[in-house]
């Protein structure tokens, strides 16, 4: 049973956005539901000209605010990220929290963390978040107190800012610690002569099914988003490889987000291959816009197209017909040089064929 009311909203950056924003609207929806929030309303609007200071319309602003009154929601989403200032106005009109999807999915990494390093970065890339707005909000309130003439000098906001500030250079110190411990692991692995297999692609894509149907683990797989924090290395038998289960990408990812994740992203900074794994039951516009960010990601992370293979997972949902559909999306995308390997992560159809292509590659070794 759904425990809170949310509604959301969503500011088209395309006048010709016909489509993908109701893509994105689910996808917020998708990502409050697992939170425990029922979307009782949505708003749309193409950007209006005066943007600055609500991110909505003016007019619009007042049409959520009949509606917030109306409808009771406890929070409102909105899915474009939202300056400190915005936040701001929109809770004093609304009367109720406003926030962002960045925020909603650094609430979710929240439940999910289960080890020490995921919840550091997760409480830094939160206060990071946080922290614009809470000098923004103890500014205003200084200066209010200050038109109150009740004197100058320190008010507890300006130390709870500074309290945020301490904590956010403690964890760094602390991530940078761990970040360079692993990054040493890593580099002992190869120097033994191992090859680093990925697998990577978006949330719930079916990564950890997976790695699980090729090393033979029993990590927790789950259509929650972000079951999988932290990295997991494993072997595939008889091969000197190591396959890594990674944190899943998320439609319209925050940069902000890559840059919190930089420890788990080292291990596709240091593989040789990425395996993106790909669900092929969803819609053919959507298998294309993710594939499209993905391989934005990849390449930013420095990693080019010769070293990825597709698997294109939970096939078994697919008729023929609906498959070839998706294949077609995605070799456009693709060009004809990077192999799509069909696969059931969860029945363990076509795992052979994925290992074989991985194998078939020079720079992987088999092992003696
Ligand atoms: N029908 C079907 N479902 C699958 C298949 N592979 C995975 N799933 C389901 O998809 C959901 C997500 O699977 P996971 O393996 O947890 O996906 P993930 O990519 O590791 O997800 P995160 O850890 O959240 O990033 C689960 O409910 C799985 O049972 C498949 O081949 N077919
Ligand atoms: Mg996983």
């Amino acid at each position: 049973m759904p425990r809170y009311k949310a509604m959301t909203g969503l500011v088209k950056t395309n006048v010709h956005d016909h489509n993908m924003y109701a893509i994105r609207m689910r996808e917020l929806e998708s990502l409050l539901n697992a939170l425990g929030y029922k979307v009782i309303d949505r708003v749309v609007q193409v950007r209006p000209k005066e943007a600055v200071d609500f991110m909505f319309g003016k007019g619009k602003v007042e049409e959520i605010r009949e509606r917030v009154k109306k409808l009771d929601p406890d929070v409102f989403v909105v899915y474009n990220t939202l300056s400190s200032k915005q936040k701001w106005n929109l809770e004093r009109r609304l009367g109720i929290e406003v926030i962002d999807r960045y925020d909603v999915t650094l609430m979710i990494f929240r439940e999910a963390a289960s080890d020490i390093l995921s919840k550091l970065q997760i409480e830094l890339a939160t206060l990071e978040k946080a922290f614009p707005y809470a000098k923004l909000s103890a500014s205003i309130k200084y200066r209010k107190m200050k038109a109150g003439f009740r004197g100058g000098g320190e008010y507890a906001y300006h130390k709870q800012v500074r309290a945020i500030q301490k904590r956010m250079k403690i964890l760094k110190r602390k991530i940078g610690k761990l970040s360079a411990q692993k990054e040493l692991e890593i580099i002992r692995r190869l120097d033994k002569g191992a090859s680093i297999v990925v697998l990577t692609g978006y949330y719930n894509a079916g990564k950890t099914s997976l790695f699980n149907a090729l090393t033979g683990f029993d990590k927790p797989v789950s259509d929650t988003p972000f079951t999988t924090l932290s990295s997991k290395y494993g072997g595939i038998e008889g091969l000197n490889v190591y396959v890594v289960d990674t944190i899943g990408f998320v439609l319209d990812l925050d940069p902000r987000l890559i840059a919190s994740f930089q420890l788990n992203l080292l291990d596709i900074k240091y593989s040789q291959k990425q395996v993106l794994v790909v669900d092929i039951s969803d819609k053919p516009d959507l298998v294309r816009v993710k594939i499209n960010e993905s391989l934005k990601i990849l390449n930013s992370l420095g990693k080019d197209r010769d070293s990825f293979i597709i698997a294109a997972n939970k096939i078994d949902l697919l008729e023929d017909y609906q498959y070839s559909l998706r294949e077609d999306v995605l070799r456009e995308t693709l060009g004809d040089n990077i192999p799509i390997i069909p696969i059931s992560a969860k029945r363990g159809t076509g795992i052979k064929d994925l290992v074989k292509e991985i194998v078939g590659r020079p720079e992987i070794q088999l092992a003696e």
